[in-house]
């Protein structure tokens, strides 16, 4: 039964029903029986394993096709009108070939299946940030990722009303054709449509497709922002509690650095850091002048590997219950689950990410996919901020970019202004990881960690944060900063701990939000002196030396930087903001004194 009588809902279903031609229509309606029956039938089929209810209370596996793990970027379109809207980083098809494209692969493709209609929500139910979507799938995998991801049933469209203001995503799993696989979103339609994937990001559609690439464009058009970024909480031994942004690319330890635990000095202290997002913001101008974000997810869909209880245990208490692992190892003899990284005794039998039988003492092939993943819900989280739900939002200090560097760049800088931290966004550069299909390890230009996420034109992306900025009270807008934790030595280590001990970086950027520590100015923006980096009880694992070392910002290097900025920005031509280019030019001229 149809759980509303909005009509551009119930059009929409037809019409796709009457493509894709299911055998029933089931309406998700949000109800834990419902979805423990919907948990029993994937149990049934195969779908998911359960896994052991003492040991992980309600938790289950699921195992993608060995061809459909990460996100599939040169099959991720956008289909705006003209190329040019979609822009020179993102892959385009004109809207209507790619609907006829897209409607010749799901055609009768829900045949003999089942058609779940998922009501959602991002941000809490009802917030004036929050937007309603609807996710047709055939997966019951899909629909069960969604009820932890997001805010799932009936509330969402008695919220929704008669309004025709929702997202609408069709995802058809088909035959899991790597060959026929599309991820296709028609911003100006609000329309999402992905065919013949089963894994996260290309199809549990309120996230990356729908609270990036459609929000996005939604943000643009309506004043405010949509960004690959966490948001964490620093509460000072005084009380004060300051909100962070921070946008890493896929797998470069957002997860991570929302869920820190403080080094033991900083405990004993009082400090205390709070999460209130792992992967999305969507950011606004509220009505004090500053900028306020919420997180639109309600769950963490985070990688599994290297998860462990010293370097995130917020994460791993995360998943010991209600949740969904997706291409882990599966330990036959306790039946839970286990990743390279969890601990250094892998399970000796065991079946692998593929299904195949695996013994960790001799194989040498991995027992987890390195994107393998867990879907938690947020509430498991020990460490979630009590303003998780505020439909107000926090008010946020600072933006920090960041990449994966080896070398190049320090470990902290802060640009001297919004316009300029706008420029260290736009030239941020990260080694690629395995979260997308495709090589791993190499420098690719990723602006604000949205290269795969922007749904329209980078250009007019970066025009929007500078009349967002243009539109802030200096003093009152964030203060941007460029964080590098992945510096290595020649030898490959890295060079700074990371994990906990980035608060010892958040303290520094979070005094000079307060004007309490001096910088150095250097030709890319202000730097700490290595004093003002408190070491405490790191001195044995980072001497003063090597924290200098990651601090220097080398001119000649740099200056060898900028050729391969100038031929991204060429990219856009003439939309290419001139207030970027001005920045470009002042670098130029700073590396040049
Ligand atoms: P997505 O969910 O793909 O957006 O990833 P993410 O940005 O949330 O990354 P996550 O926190 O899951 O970290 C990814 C990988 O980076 C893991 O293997 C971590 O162990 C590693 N990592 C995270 N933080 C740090 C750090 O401070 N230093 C080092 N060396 N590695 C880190
Ligand atoms: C990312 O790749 O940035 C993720 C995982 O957060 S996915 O949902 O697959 O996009
Ligand atoms: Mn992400």
């Amino acid at each position: 039964m149809a759980l509303t009588t909005n009509k551009s809902v119930l059009s929409w279903i037809d019409e796709k029903v009457d493509l894709v031609k299911p055998s029933q229509i089931i309406w998700i309606d949000g109800s834990e029986s419902q979805l423990d029956a919907l948990r029993a039938e994937a149990v049934e089929t195969g779908e998911m394993i359960k896994l052991n209810e003492e040991l992980l209370p309600g938790c289950y596996l699921h195992r993608t096709k060995p061809n459909d793990v990460a996100r599939v970027e040169d099959r991720t379109l956008i289909c705006t009108p003209t190329e040019e809207e979609a822009g020179p980083t993102n892959h385009w098809m004109e809207p209507g070939a790619c609907y006829k494209m897209l409607y010749d692969i799901a055609r009768d493709s829900y045949k003999g299946r089942t058609m779940y209609v998922i009501p959602y929500s991002m941000g809490p139910v009802g917030s004036k940030f929050s937007k309603v979507g609807i996710e047709l799938t055939d997966s019951i995998y899909v629909v069960l990722n969604m009820a932890i991801m997001t805010r799932v049933g009936k509330t969402v469209l008695d919220v929704l009303g008669d309004s025709d203001d929702w997202v609408r995503g069709l995802h058809c799993k088909c035959d899991v054709d790597a060959e026929k696989r599309w991820i296709c979103q028609f911003p100006q339609d609000n329309t999402i449509i992905s065919v013949n994937s089963a894994y996260g990001g290309n199809v549990l559609l309120g996230k990356k497709c729908f609270a990036l690439r459609i929000a996005s464009y939604q943000g643009w058009k309506e004043g405010w922002q949509a960004e690959h970024m966490l948001i964490l909480c620093v509460e000072k031994p005084n009380g004060e509690k300051k909100y962070v942004c921070a946008a890493f690319p896929s797998a470069c330890g957002k997860t991570n650095l929302a869920m820190l635990i403080p080094p033991e000095e900083y405990k004993k202290k009082g400090y205390k850091v709070t999460t209130v997002g792992d992967d999305i913001s969507w950011i606004r101008k509220g009505a004090d002048g500053r900028l306020y974000a919420i997180n639109p997810e309600n769950g963490f869909f985070g990688v599994a590997p290297g998860t462990n209880m010293k370097s995130n245990p917020n994460a791993l208490i995360s998943t010991q219950k209600g949740t969904i692992f997706t291409n882990v190892c599966h330990n036959l003899d306790n039946n839970t689950v286990w990743w390279e990284g969890l601990d250094k005794n892998p399970p000796t039998n065991a079946i692998d990410w593929k299904g195949n039988p695996w013994n960790g003492a001799e194989s040498t092939e991995k027992g987890a996919h390195p994107n393998s993943r867990f879907t938690a819900p947020a509430k498991n989280c020990p460490c979630l901020s009590p303003e998780f739900e505020n439909p107000e939002g926090v008010p946020i200090s600072a933006i920090v970019f960041g990449g994966r560097r080896a070398k190049l760049a320090p470990l902290v800088y802060q640009s001297r202004d919004w316009n300029n931290g706008v420029f260290v966004g736009s030239i941020m550069a990260s080694e690629t990881t395995a979260a997308a299909a495709g090589a791993v390890g190499v420098v690719r230009r990723d602006p604000m960690a949205m290269l795969p996420f922007c749904g329209y034109n980078m250009a007019d992306y970066w025009q929007h944060w500078i009349d967002i900025g243009a539109g802030l009270d200096p003093e009152k807008a964030p203060k941007i900063f460029n964080v590098n934790w992945f510096r290595k030595d020649d030898e490959g280590n890295f060079l700074w701990p990371g994990f906990g001990d980035n608060l010892r970086v958040l303290n520094w950027i979070l005094d000079r939000c307060d004007g309490k520590v001096d910088a150095k100015e250097t030709a890319i923006g202000y730097v700490p002196y290595a004093d003002d980096i408190d070491l405490t009880g790191i001195e044995d694992e980072v001497s003063r030396e090597t924290l200098a070392s990651i601090l220097t910002v080398e001119n000649d290097l740099w200056k060898n930087e900028v050729p391969g900025i100038e031929e991204f920005y060429a990219k856009f031509g003439d939309k290419l903001p001139a207030a970027i280019r001005a920045e470009l030019e002042t670098l130029k001229k700073n590396l040049a004194d």
